[in-house]
């Protein structure tokens, strides 16, 4: 058997600098914690509602707390995070140290997926931290180009982590020992693509150009696209841009005439703007219908936003009809 390169072999050739590394590893460390709790299941009692709803209004689990502490944790033990900001968290969280870099995360997404064993993941952004003051709300409005990693873990039948520092994406597998083994050395999205991922049941509330182009796909090969497509919905938007990552496909999760003031339903900081820089630097395309997702300049710190991205062909097509 080949021996795979582990995290800490991978990050030492990594051209990012030794701090960002470091943080890297550090939210590493708590996805791997976070896999056990989240593999334990019921064992652990750790299943079902945990009878609050968090700041979005969203119910809240059991494990979604229990991961976000796991988090949290971890980044207040690392002197290189100024602060950092959760889905389950109302407002921003300062750390102590100043300067280093602030972290966003989604603790547990698709958490409705949970109960069911259902893939679930964890999504994390790290952004550089004002210099010489404790970060405020402010500090964390940062465009998602400004963003010097962003990286996913996936709990599925393998826990896999997705990153990317300097460049390029790279996904490792956690191994029963604990170890982030190197086990895609080049993640890259094909351009084209037959297969959509989106909520139909959501489709009698869409906007013109989402309807368009999924009707579009729905006609297959004897409609204007001229070929037959598949659908697939995890419902956990780490599964579903994970299987894009690893296949191709474009995910969708547009604004909807359900809540007309909500402009999505997915967070621009902890969910758009890291999934975005992933599939951006694996050769995919991300917008939010208009522009590209990475160019937004954020105004509040839980902001939702539509979102299309995967693979490059298709996310330009819907931008072209949502521009028509
Ligand atoms: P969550 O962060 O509270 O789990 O919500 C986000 C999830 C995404 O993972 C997924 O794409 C979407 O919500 C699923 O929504 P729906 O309930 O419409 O299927
Ligand atoms: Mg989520």
């Amino acid at each position: 058997m080949t021996t795979l390169t582990d995290l800490a072999g991978w990050l030492a050739n990594e051209p990012a600098s030794d701090d960002v590394k470091a943080v890297v590893a550090v939210v590493a460390g708590a996805c791997a914690e976070i896999s056990k709790v989240v593999a334990s299941g019921a064992i652990l009692g750790n299943l079902g509602a945990a009878g609050q709803v968090n700041v979005q209004d969203e119910e809240q689990k059991k494990l979604d707390i229990i991961t976000n502490d796991i988090l949290r944790d971890a980044l207040n033990g690392c002197p290189l995070v100024a602060g950092l900001a959760s889905e389950e968290l109302e407002v921003i969280e300062t750390t102590g140290a100043v300067g280093g870099f602030l972290v966003t995360f989604d603790p547990l997404d698709g958490s409705s997926n949970i109960d069911v064993n259902v893939s679930v993941g964890t999504i994390f952004s790290i952004l550089p931290a004002p210099a010489g003051v404790a970060p405020s709300e402010a500090d964390f409005l940062l465009p998602g180009r400004r963003q010097v990693a962003a990286g996913y873990a996936v709990y599925g039948p393998q826990t896999m982590l997705v990153l990317t520092l300097s460049q390029g994406v790279v996904a490792f597998t956690l191994d029963a020992d604990g170890a982030w083994l190197l086990t895609h050395g080049q993640v890259a999205i094909s351009a084209d693509t037959a297969e959509f991922a989106i909520n139909m049941s959501n489709q009698r509330h869409w906007a013109e150009p989402v309807r368009g182009y999924i009707d579009g796909c729905l006609q297959g090969k004897a409609g204007p696209r001229g070929k037959n497509f598949n659908m697939r919905w995890v419902a956990s938007m780490v599964a579903d841009v994970h299987r894009i990552l690893m296949r191709g496909g474009i995910f969708l999760y547009p604004w909807d005439a359900r809540e007309p003031d909500k402009p999505g339903k997915l967070r621009l900081l902890y969910e758009a703007n890291p999934m975005s820089l992933i599939v951006e630097r694996a050769g995919g395309r991300s917008t939010d219908g208009v522009n590209p997702i990475l160019d937004i300049q954020p105004t509040k710190l839980h902001q939702r936003v539509p979102v299309v991205l995967g693979s490059a062909n298709e996310v330009a097509l819907v931008a072209e009809m949502a521009a028509r």
